[in-house]
């Protein structure tokens, strides 16, 4: 007679192997950071936690009286809506519980923010957008997280903002949540990239996108067209150039902008496509934060095999001089960013 073996737990939490916990993921790809003895995968699960209670308080933002402006402005002059400060206050208050952390640096906090939990500090920096495209809030749009992470340098005993400073090709981690249709959250150590979708049932992200590869090429581009007029000349040839009929190079693209960096970055990652926000009259160094918006998404279009520039420069490798300080964006498949850097620099013409 057959012994039939009892499934186990681990069988059981993989869904007999086909489902895999963010957390179980976490486990297995401890090794992943150097020296890692385990704090860093409590971070990540920090992170975690507090991804699921903002998640919570998007999904019933058309509820509860949280919509609208907080009043305050924030350190780049953006107006405060609540759910912004509620997605920060949760994300400071999960680090701070976690006790992996120093110091946090935060769009929604002019300071960065030195962390201590029962007297003692975490060995890791966070620095992060708390609720990117805040402005969709109202109106029921895709709005994101985005986080960065970096080790504070050896032989700092305080942590101090310029310690927050370090170049992007430094993070040892960084990653976004998208709270849309679904709520994912999207993570690089170094070591590739994986997407986890949550499954609001049992609370938990699952491995739904393992080893995320960006397209070479894609179809479809991503700018504010309204600001056309204040582009520099490069960034106006590119953008004439992807509107050209040419069967042979699939053109005219695609425009598709949803007015959430985290939302459009998305969608290009998996479809392919290039996302812009130019330095303009208005923003001579663009839109975009360094830190907690371009660095983290550069690290993981990178890793994902496509390509981050400000026009000029790999934006990994701009050196930080501010912890707001924006910089112009061109990010997304490799080859389509490469082409705008060539225009920009008057290497290429229509
Ligand atoms: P504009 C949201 O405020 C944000 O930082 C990004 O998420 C978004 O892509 C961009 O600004 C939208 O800016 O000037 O086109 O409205």
């Amino acid at each position: 007679m057959q012994t039939v073996t009892a499934p186990t737990q681990q069988s059981l939490a993989n869904g007999g192997g086909k489902l895999k916990t963010l957390e179980q993921f976490i486990i297995e790809r401890q090794g992943d950071v150097p020296g890692s003895t385990g704090q860093f995968s409590r971070l990540l699960r920090d992170i975690a936690l507090a991804a699921k209670i903002v998640d919570r308080d998007v999904r019933k933002a058309g509820l509860v009286d949280i919509f609208g402006e907080a009043g305050g402005e924030n350190a780049t002059g953006d107006t405060q809506k609540k759910l912004d400060m509620l997605a920060h206050e949760e994300f400071v208050r999960a680090l701070r519980r976690g006790g992996e952390v120093c110091m946090i640096g935060s769009e929604e906090h002019d300071e960065a923010i030195p962390i201590k939990t029962n007297g003692h500090s975490g060995r890791y920096i966070v620095l992060m957008d708390p609720l990117d495209g805040s402005s969709n809030v109202d109106v029921n749009v895709s709005i994101g997280t985005i986080f960065s992470i970096y080790r504070l340098p050896d032989g700092c005993e305080e942590p101090l903002t310029e310690h927050a400073l370090q170049p992007g090709r430094d993070q040892v981690a960084a990653g976004y949540v998208v709270y849309g249709s679904s709520t994912m959250l999207v993570y690089t150590t170094g070591n590739g990239v994986n997407g986890f979708t949550l499954d609001p049932s049992i609370g938990e992200f699952l491995l739904s996108h393992p080893n995320i590869q960006t397209p070479n090429v894609g179809k479809i581009y991503s700018i504010n067209e309204g600001n056309y007029r204040s582009w520099e000349d490069g960034t106006k040839e590119y953008i004439k150039w992807l509107q050209i009929e040419d069967k042979a190079t699939n053109r005219p693209y695609t425009s598709r902008y949803i007015g959430s960096f985290v939302a459009d970055f998305h969608r290009n990652l998996l479809k392919g496509g290039i996302y812009i926000y130019p330095a303009n009259v208005r923003d001579p160094r663009g839109k975009l934060r360094l830190m907690y918006e371009a660095n983290p998404m550069a690290f993981i279009v990178e890793q994902a095999g496509g390509r981050a520039s400000t026009g000029s420069q790999p934006i990994l490798d701009v050196k930080p001089e501010m912890l707001h300080q924006r910089c112009p964006v061109y990010i997304g498949s490799a080859d389509m960013v490469e082409m705008a850097e060539d225009f920009v620099a008057g290497r290429r013409t229509l």
